[in-house]
C-alpha cells in the first residue's frame, strides 16, 4: 500500500467555475482548496454560538459498532446537539459521530453564513451537511452512493482523510448492495487483505479552514485527529443519467438488502462478505 501526498492545491480566489469543471470535476481529480472559510461569515463561528443556535436540537448519531452492512445513513441513537458540541469543547473521544446531517436546514441564518461556493453550485442544490465526531473517530471506508461530487470544509479540529480512486475499487472488498467496505485503511491488515499491497492512495491532513474536493466515486475514509466538525457541500453528478440510473438502482437495492437481512439475519451478511473478494463492479 502506498500513500501519496496530494500535490493539487489551490486558493479559493484562483478558482473559476469553468476552471474547476475542466481541471477537477471532468478529470475526476481530488484537490485541496485553501481559504474557502475566510470568504464566509462562518469563519467567526464559535462553539458558544453554535450551542446557542443549534444545541437544543435532537440529532441522529452513529456508534462504532460494526453493523450488518445494509445501510450507513440511518443513525443508531438520538442525542441533543449540545452533547456532540461538548465533545469538541473538551476534545474528547467518543463512540458517537454525526454523519451527513442536514441540521443547518433548521437554522436558515447559520446556513446562509456558510453558502455553497459559486464554483460548486448546481441545479437542485442539496443542503449543506454537518459531520461531527469525537477525537479518534474513524469513519468507515465508503464512496458517496449517488456518485455525487463532494466538498468537505474543516471548521473545528483536524482530521486525516484517505482517498482512493474508483479504478482501484476491486482491491477494497466492497460490501454488495452498498457503497462501504469493512477494511480500515488506517490500520490496514495486509495478511487479511493481500490485495491492498497494490493499493495507491492519497492521505491528507485537513486543518482548520481546509476544504477537500472528493470527486464522484472516490473511496474515502476519515480519522479524526481531534474532536472535529466539518461542513459538506454536494453537487449532483454532471451527467443526470448517472444520477437517475443510480437513484433507480439504489431504490431497488436498499429495500432488497434490508429485506434479505431481516429474513436471513447473519447468514445474509456472511454470504455478502464471502462475495466481497470478487465484487469488482462499482455501480
Ligand atoms: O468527515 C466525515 O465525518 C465524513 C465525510 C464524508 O464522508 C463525506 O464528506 O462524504
Amino acid at each position: 500500500m502506498e500513500f501519496h501526498t496530494l500535490t493539487d492545491q489551490i486558493h479559493i480566489s484562483d478558482i473559476t467555475k469553468k476552471d474547476f469543471l475542466e481541471k477537477w470535476i471532468i478529470p475526476n481529480k481530488p484537490v485541496l482548496i485553501k481559504g474557502l472559510l475566510d470568504e464566509t461569515p462562518a469563519k467567526n463561528w464559535s462553539l458558544e454560538s453554535l450551542e446557542k443556535e443549534l444545541g437544543h436540537f435532537k440529532v441522529k448519531v452513529f456508534d462504532n459498532q460494526r453493523k450488518n452492512g445494509t445501510s450507513y445513513l440511518q443513525g443508531d441513537h438520538v442525542v441533543p446537539m449540545n452533547h456532540m458540541l461538548q465533545l469538541i469543547r473538551e476534545n474528547k473521544s467518543s463512540d458517537l459521530r454525526m454523519f451527513v446531517n442536514p441540521i443547518l436546514r433548521k437554522n436558515k441564518k447559520l446556513a446562509q453564513e456558510i453558502p455553497c461556493p459559486d464554483f460548486f453550485k448546481c441545479a437542485f442544490q442539496l443542503p449543506n451537511l454537518m459531520f461531527l465526531g469525537g477525537k479518534e473517530t474513524i469513519v468507515p471506508l465508503h464512496f458517496d452512493f449517488m456518485f455525487d461530487d463532494g466538498l468537505l470544509t474543516q471548521l473545528f479540529g483536524r482530521k486525516e482523510i484517505i482517498l482512493v480512486a474508483p479504478n482501484q475499487s476491486h482491491l477494497l472488498n466492497r460490501i454488495p448492495f452498498n457503497s462501504i467496505s469493512f477494511i480500515n485503511l488506517f490500520q490496514a491488515d495486509i495478511h487479511q487483505y493481500p490485495a491492498l499491497k497494490e493499493l495507491k492512495a492519497y492521505r491528507i491532513t485537513l486543518n482548520h479552514g481546509d476544504t477537500i474536493f472528493i470527486p464522484s466515486g472516490y473511496w474515502h475514509q476519515l480519522l479524526y485527529t481531534d474532536a472535529s466538525l466539518s461542513i459538506g457541500f454536494r453537487k449532483w453528478h454532471r451527467n443526470p443519467f448517472v444520477t437517475l440510473q443510480t437513484g433507480l438502482l439504489r431504490f431497488l437495492q436498499i429495500p432488497f438488502d434490508k429485506g434479505m437481512q431481516l429474513v436471513l439475519g447473519k447468514y445474509w451478511l456472511q454470504w455478502k462478505m464471502s462475495l466481497t473478494k470478487h465484487h469488482r463492479s462499482i455501480s
